[in-house]
């Protein structure tokens, strides 16, 4: 194995597509807050997994941008871990391309997410979109992450990883370790709030996802339009009303949960009571971090200083993994 230092090391990494919603905050990006007390952690925008989905140039610049404000405004703290950009870091691509060469491509066939990005995109279908689930087990491997603090939708990726990594040291001796994902007690998936039937989800439009940048007004619209009963009415709880419940309650709005969730037992539950609450519970949740943002939007200094920091954390730990897998491959001598 290489070796590592007695403390956990953690990498996780968020695609920059659109804004940062509350389905990947309350998801994932809670947790990444929490575990950098007591982790080495790597956070990385990972801009080379926003390209196997179509997207626009200027956009993607955009996208990173505010995806590092977003990371900043909720507590990423670039003196406790290293945020970065991931093609700042070649050796992702590097250790992606050997890790591909040991994953039989029927593995990553049977990927969900594949399946369904290609449903989404029949028109865009190549081989990074196939190999995605590769780049991200290099992305966790380049920094010997022992844990992997993703939302429930991620759990095959990660699974697909440990798999990467029995085949690597089964044909090149014991370098990797397998990493764990990492769930949040309560992280449930967040639905879309106009498809409820799929993860609230950036690719989806912004009717979908509550972006943690969204201003209240905005916010009370969504929530208005979110989907509540689809079809007929029956016995069971819609996929929508479920998902306002739980966002209610992740949000902090538990008193206003309880009174309502009676009401729907005893059958006199106004949705529209239901959505006004959840939409003044996440906007009062939100606060703080829409003040945040708008701090760090307006100071690009600290911007450039917390990638960089980042980069030139993150590098050394990559260079160390690159060499011993080179050694272990024989090339890059
Ligand atoms: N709806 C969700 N509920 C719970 N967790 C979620 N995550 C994403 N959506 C939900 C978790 O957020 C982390 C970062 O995800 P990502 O942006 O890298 O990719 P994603 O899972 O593909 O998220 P999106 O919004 O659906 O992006 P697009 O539309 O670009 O594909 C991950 O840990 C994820 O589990």
């Amino acid at each position: 194995m290489i070796p590592l230092d007695s403390k956990k090391r953690v990498f996780s990494g968020l695609r920059p597509t659109g804004r940062m919603h509350l389905g990947n905050y309350l998801g994932a990006i809670r947790n990444w807050v929490a575990m950098q007390e007591t982790r080495d952690c790597v956070y990385g925008v990972v801009d080379y997994h926003a390209i196997t989905t179509p997207f626009d140039p200027d956009e993607l610049r955009t996208d990173v941008r505010e995806m590092v404000i977003d990371l900043l405004a909720v507590g990423v703290d670039p003196e406790k871990s290293a945020l970065i950009i991931q093609s700042q870091l070649p050796e992702h691509t590097e250790l992606a391309w050997i890790l591909g060469a040991v994953t039989p491509i029927s593995w990553l066939e049977r990927v969900p997410t594949y399946k369904e990005k290609a449903e989404m995109h029949p028109d865009y279908l190549h081989l990074g979109l196939l190999s995605y689930p590769v780049l991200m087990a290099a992305d966790i491997l380049l920094y010997r992450a022992n844990e992997v603090p993703v939302g429930e939708d991620q759990l095959p990726h990660i699974e697909l990883t440990r798999e990467i990594v029995r085949r690597f040291n089964h044909m090149f001796g014991d370098t990797f370790e397998e990493p764990k994902a990492f769930l949040h007690r309560d992280s449930a998936r967040i639905m879309s709030l106009s498809d409820p039937e799929k993860k609230m989800s950036k690719s989806l439009g912004p009717d979908s996802y509550i972006a943690l940048a969204d201003e209240p007004d905005v916010i009370r619209k969504k929530i208005r339009k979110a989907v509540t009963d689809i079809g007929p009415a029956n016995e069971k709880m819609s996929p929508g009303v479920g998902n306002l419940f739980r966002l209610l309650q992740l949000v902090g709005g538990e008193d206003d949960h309880a009174s309502l969730w009676s009401d729907y037992e005893s059958g006199s539950l106004r949705y529209v009571d239901l959505k006004d609450a959840t939409a003044e519970a996440i906007i009062a949740f939100l606060a703080p971090i829409r003040a945040n943002r708008q701090r760090f939007a307006a100071d690009e200094q600290v911007l450039r200083n917390a990638v960089e920091k980042g980069r030139e954390l993150a590098a050394s730990m990559a260079e160390d993994t690159m060499a011993a897998v080179r050694t272990r491959l024989g090339v890059g001598q």
